[in-house]
């Protein structure tokens, strides 16, 4: 059986990264955004703690790389699909964060209009179609939504830029049969569709030695016939460059792909604790994985380049926070839905006339 190796050793890589031949100005926009997730769930981890938000929040800070580092490569009319932990999906993306914001504070003036919380997440405008806590459940959906981005290709007669379906998923999401059925179907069809799973070790609050025969799950897809490349999730420029290459792969008609991005969550499975009490790997390794940080890896390896200098980053770092602050502060003023508004949002009108 594979085994990641060195990849998923917390101790290792966790030096400087290679920026090849990257521009400065694209380098620090990247930090940027990755600093925007960092802050954003912190200030959400705190209003969890003071009882300000009170719906399930589950935080991908330590997995910044991988959201914005695949981002770079998506366009507006593409189709994604997140998950449970999708806040850094929905902010690389580029969607606005104060109705992040209000959406996690159940407000009108949200993503999903409050009727979703951390977990629903929307941004039609940046091609997030929809954000789902059910375990897997978006693969398949999808593989749909390439399924219909080839076919309007094929109407508009160019099959070679294409759309494509992107699914945002974990390590543990690849223990649910219809993973495997989506494998094979994208294959099958040969449909232009992303398969993006970050392989964080930890499926709640196991780890995936605890679970899997191995700790690599590309081998699902290289099962299937999918082209598949396994990169370390906390070098951005690692991650931009395999995500380029494969969906330049699938818009020009080579069909599916999937990137498994190794990385590791900071926080607990839900909520801002740490959950260092659980699992029999997890105390031991991440004040190590801390060490792997992929913010402070892109900044040693910027400064030590002579691209950025320590004070560049300073001021940076306040103009984040700044902006977090400025946009939370926004959703003090903001509007809680009516409860007679409860169908409103949750069906479409035609459907809440066959209910009613
Ligand atoms: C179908 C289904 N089964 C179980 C759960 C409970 N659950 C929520 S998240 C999760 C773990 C998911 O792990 P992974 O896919 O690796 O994502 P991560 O949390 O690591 O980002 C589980 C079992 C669920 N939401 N849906």
């Amino acid at each position: 059986m594979p085994r990641l190796g060195r990849l998923a050793q917390a101790g290792e890589y966790s030096g400087p990264i290679d920026l090849k031949s990257y521009e400065a100005n694209q380098l620090a926009h990247w930090l940027k955004k990755m600093l925007v997730i960092r802050y954003a769930e912190e200030k959400i981890a705190d209003k969890v703690v003071d009882g300000t938000i009170s719906c399930p929040c589950h935080l991908a800070i330590g997995q910044e790389a991988v959201a914005v580092g695949f981002c770079e490569s998506i366009r507006p009319s593409d189709r994604m699909f997140g998950a449970h932990r999708s806040h850094s999906h929905y902010l690389a993306s580029g969607a606005p964060l104060d109705e992040l914001f209000y959406e996690v504070r159940g407000m009108l003036e949200g993503c999903s209009k409050g009727f979703g919380g951390s977990m629903h997440l929307y941004a039609e405008k940046q091609g997030l179609k929809g954000t789902v806590p059910i375990v897997a459940g978006t693969v398949p959906l999808a593989v749909g939504a390439a399924l219909a981005a080839k076919m309007d290709g094929q109407r508009k007669k160019d099959s070679s830029n294409l759309d494509v379906g992107v699914a945002f998923f974990g390590d543990g999401a690849t223990e649910e049969g219809v993973v495997q059925e989506s494998l094979n179907l994208a294959k099958v069809y040969n449909l232009p569709v992303v398969f993006m799973c970050e392989n964080n070790l930890f499926s709640s609050h196991l780890h995936i030695d605890l679970r899997q025969p191995t700790d690599t799950v590309a081998r699902f897809a290289a099962a299937a016939g999918i082209k598949c490349e396994v990169v370390d999730g906390n070098d951005i420029v690692a991650v931009a460059d395999a995500s380029r290459r494969l969906i330049e792969h699938c818009r020009s008609g080579g069909g599916p792909v999937f990137l498994e991005a190794i990385t590791y969550r900071w926080r607990g499975h839900v909520g801002p604790s740490e959950d260092r009490d659980v699992g029999v790997r997890r105390k031991d390794d991440l004040d190590v994985w801390k060490r792997r940080d992929p913010v402070r890896r892109l900044v040693d390896s910027l400064v030590a380049g002579g691209k950025f200098t320590s004070a560049e980053f300073d001021k940076l770092q306040i103009e984040v926070k700044d902006q977090v602050e400025t946009a939370w502060a926004k959703t003090n003023t903001g509007t809680y839905p009516a409860k007679s508004m409860l169908l409103d949002i949750v069906y479409s009108s035609k459907a809440q006339e066959q209910i009613i």
